[in-house]
């Protein structure tokens, strides 16, 4: 937390609040911060546009912050600018790049996807939840163009830190665009547990949109560790949960926790200056955004219930409500708004006399020197949310409390209840639990009200928002975390009780595999100790290894050059192996004279790097020596020419592939050759591993699911249909190392091949 670690927080604090050059370079481009939202909100009024702050928890947490460090905040102006109509790119001592968004979008992506499915979804309330895609697809668009204006505005930037549930997918676009990016995101609200977030049909879009991050910060260990393991169990990410990692490939992502707090001191002086206001009774205080996470209805049954349960409370209490408009363009805060009038109603109707009403209910925003005021003078605040990611309500109201100290009752379901145990804390369901709690509140004596109040002050004045952001960035600008290498407890907690008492057959691709990808086929050299270890399995009388590559039979054969393997080439099209009949598919005589054709008119095209590679009935054109800007023009030229001549174009690693569109795959040919071996019930007789990187391993994962352990090797950032991920080459001979010195299979005779 020491701001000495982060360079960027003692450089500004050496030059106060200029943002101008700083050691030669732009302060702006030192930290960027994006929200769905700019800190202020713009409208249109007859007399143009209005200006005016954004509502929300996020704004009071970041606003002072920028202000104070300068730098550049990305996020939607709040209104649909006209043709050439501008806004100033200047907000107090930080630059402003706003994102435009049309009313679809805003309808489709902020509406809807944020607030209609994410929200809902990540507050645990999938009865709320509704699940478009046409609102996915505009959240996936607009989550690029952040990235686009965050490229534009901030290539150099220190550290892009990103907010909130509105642009999860934000970061890998930018990853995908700069590898080298500093990026960091917090999320305000809670993550889910995995049985509820595998809700979502794009929940490993949604994951690996994070996973791009070098940051991922969370409120609570309870939700870094939901997200962890979603990682682990959705995307077969490798995870490191003690050290809070997530593995990409051969990048990491960092998890951690940062619970927000507050600008206590603003808080504490604004209350100490607030107009005091007479009032006759005693007032227990809410206030929220009107939203169904925030329990305002069942606050109000609870209140109600302390009246039937303490009924010496009437003409003596009342709960003075505020609820701020919010996301009234959707359709279940309005019904929320006329079940709370209703219900607000029914008590009143129920409880009030000529001189009393016990509910006072303020649908409207108040200045902050008007809330501190009335944070000070509650006696007790009830902030009772069914979910919260945070709550910073709870944290105002301990900072106003200068005078008379009040009571804080807390839901056990915020994420500020992990930290400000010293409140009471009620199960916002339970609403004679939080009535008994709100009448002990009213009649605990001073000493007590005191020692509560206090431990919780100190804490919150040490953990401000302040001290908040210095340890996120700190964290954020810090060493770039590692995992270690693969460990033998990894890959034993995946494999001993699936291989147990079973002969094994394990499937192996050859590129990227066995062999880290290199600039030619031909350089793709088995290593020493990969062939040790690959040897290791041959060797054994329960596992059978064969290798499924794209290259030809013979290439394969040659290249790997250990005849007692099994090897499929050509996608699987052709089988040989020393148990197993030779296999050629028969559909591929009428591919050879069309192979030597497409051959010619592929090398009339090549340039710049870009070569043919002929393997008989099939052709691969690579493209990984070709400039990364000029690749796509090749791949666009190369697609139509093999789909002139009748073949099926199948992208591969920098490269494309021309297939017979035969209906033959590497998952067939995985099948054919555990048949050849095991029989039709090949599934009771033996365990299946496969092990591959590419594209086309993907169609024996299809296959393969649910009937073998698959892993996939390389980054998070493709999706798959392997169980697992693998890092990289090395990962796969740890894996290989365990399958081959792991004890025999003592069954293995039983089962062995047919
Ligand atoms: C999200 C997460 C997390 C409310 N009424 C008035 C008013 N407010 C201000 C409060 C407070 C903010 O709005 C509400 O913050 P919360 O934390 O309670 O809730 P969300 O808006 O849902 O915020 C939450 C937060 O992000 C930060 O990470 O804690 O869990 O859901 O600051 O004071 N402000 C003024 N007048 C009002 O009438 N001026």
């Amino acid at each position: 937390m020491e701001a000495a670690n982060f360079p960027f927080v003692g450089a500004r604090r050496k030059s106060g609040n200029s943002t101008k050059r700083q050691n030669g370079r732009d302060a702006d481009s030192r930290i960027v911060v994006m929200s769905n939202r700019l800190p202020f909100t713009y409208s249109r009024t007859a007399g143009g546009l209005k200006r005016q702050p954004s509502p929300g928890g996020l704004v009071s947490a970041l606003e002072p912050t920028l202000r104070r460090r300068g730098g550049t905040w990305i996020g939607w102006p709040g209104v649909e600018l006209k043709k050439g109509e501008r806004i100033s790119t200047r907000a107090d001592t930080y630059r402003v790049a706003p994102v435009a968004l049309s009313e679809t979008d805003i309808t489709r992506y902020y509406h809807g996807f944020s607030n209609r499915t994410l929200w809902p979804l990540f507050h645990s309330l999938p009865g709320h939840t509704q699940f478009v895609r046409k609102d996915w697809n505009v959240y996936a668009d607009v989550n690029e163009r952040f990235a686009d204006v965050a490229l534009r505005h901030a290539r150099n930037a220190e550290l892009v830190w990103i907010h909130d549930y509105h642009l999860m997918l934000t970061p890998e676009f930018m990853r995908r665009a700069h590898r080298e990016a500093r990026l960091a995101f917090f999320l305000h609200i809670p993550f889910p547990p995995f049985d509820i977030f595998r809700l979502c049909p794009w929940d490993k879009e949604l994951l690996r949109g994070l996973i791009a991050c070098d940051l991922i910060g969370f409120h609570i260990e309870y939700y870094a560790q939901n997200f962890i393991d979603c990682a682990e169990k959705i995307l077969g990410a490798r995870v490191d949960r003690e050290a809070m990692i997530i593995e990409d490939g051969d990048r990491v992502a960092k998890v951690g926790v940062f619970p927000i707090g507050i600008e206590f001191d603003l808080f504490q002086e604004q209350a100490m200056r607030a107009r005091r206001e007479s009032q006759r009774e005693r007032v227990v205080l809410g206030v929220d955004r009107l939203d169904y996470t925030k329990g305002i209805p069942e606050r109000i049954r609870a209140f109600e219930r302390l009246l039937e349960l303490h009924p010496r409370h009437k003409g003596n209490v009342v709960l003075l409500q505020l609820a701020v408009p919010s996301r009234s363009q959707v359709a279940e805060y309005r019904d929320l708004k006329s079940e709370i009038d209703e219900l607000v109603g029914q008590v009143n109707g129920r409880f009030a006399t000529s001189t009393w009403s016990p509910i006072r209910y303020l649908y409207r925003s108040f200045p902050r020197d008007r809330l501190c005021g009335l944070y000070r003078d509650a006696d007790v605040a009830l902030v009772t949310p069914l979910r919260d990611g945070m709550n910073l309500v709870a944290k105002e109201y301990v900072a106003c409390q200068v005078d008379d100290p009040g009571v804080l009752i807390l839901s056990r379901m915020a994420g500020a209840a992990e930290t400000m145990r010293e409140a009471l804390q009620v199960n916002p369901f339970d609403l004679d639990g939080t009535a008994e709690a709100i009448h002990r509140a009213l009649t605990m004596d001073e000493e007590e009200r005191a020692s509560r109040i206090s431990s919780l002050r100190r804490r919150e004045r040490r953990d401000n928002v302040e001290a908040w952001v210095e340890y996120f960035l700190t964290a954020g600008s810090g060493e770039s975390a590692h995992l270690e290498p693969i460990s033998e407890r990894e890959i034993q907690n995946w494999l001993r009780g699936y291989v147990k008492n079973y002969p094994l057959c394990l499937f192996l691709d050859y590129d990227g595999t066995l062999t880290p990808l290199v600039s030619h086929p031909s350089k793709a050299v088995l290593s020493t100790d990969m062939r040790e270890v690959l040897m290791s399995c041959a060797r054994r009388v329960d596992t059978e290894v064969s290798i499924v590559s794209g290259r030809s039979l013979d290439d394969v054969r040659k290249i790997v050059g250990e005849p007692s393997l099994i090897y499929a080439g050509n996608h699987g099209l052709e089988v040989e192996g020393p148990e197993i009949k030779r296999f050629r598919h028969e559909d591929l005589v009428h591919y050879e004279a069309r192979a030597h054709e497409l051959f010619e008119a592929l090398e009339e095209i090549a340039g710049e790097g870009a070569w043919t590679e002929a393997k008989g009935p099939t052709l691969t054109f690579h493209l990984r020596k070709v400039p990364e800007a000029r690749r796509s023009h090749y791949l666009t030229i190369a697609r139509k020419l093999m789909t002139k001549h009748g073949y099926q174009a199948r992208d591969a690693h920098a490269a494309v592939e021309a297939r017979p569109p035969i209906g033959w795959d590497k998952g067939r040919a995985v099948l054919h050759i555990l048949r050849e071996l095991y029989g039709p019930d090949w599934s009771e007789r033996v365990r299946v591993i496969y092990v591959g990187d590419d594209q086309t391993d993907e169609d024996a994962f299809r296959f393969l699911s649910g009937l073998a352990m698959t892993f996939r090797v390389g980054s998070a950032d493709t999706p798959t249909a392997a169980l697992h991920r693998l890092p990289n080459v090395e990962g796969v001979r740890r894996l290989l190392d365990w399958i081959g010195v792991r004890p025999l299979t003592e069954a293995s005779s039983t089962h062995a091949p047919l």
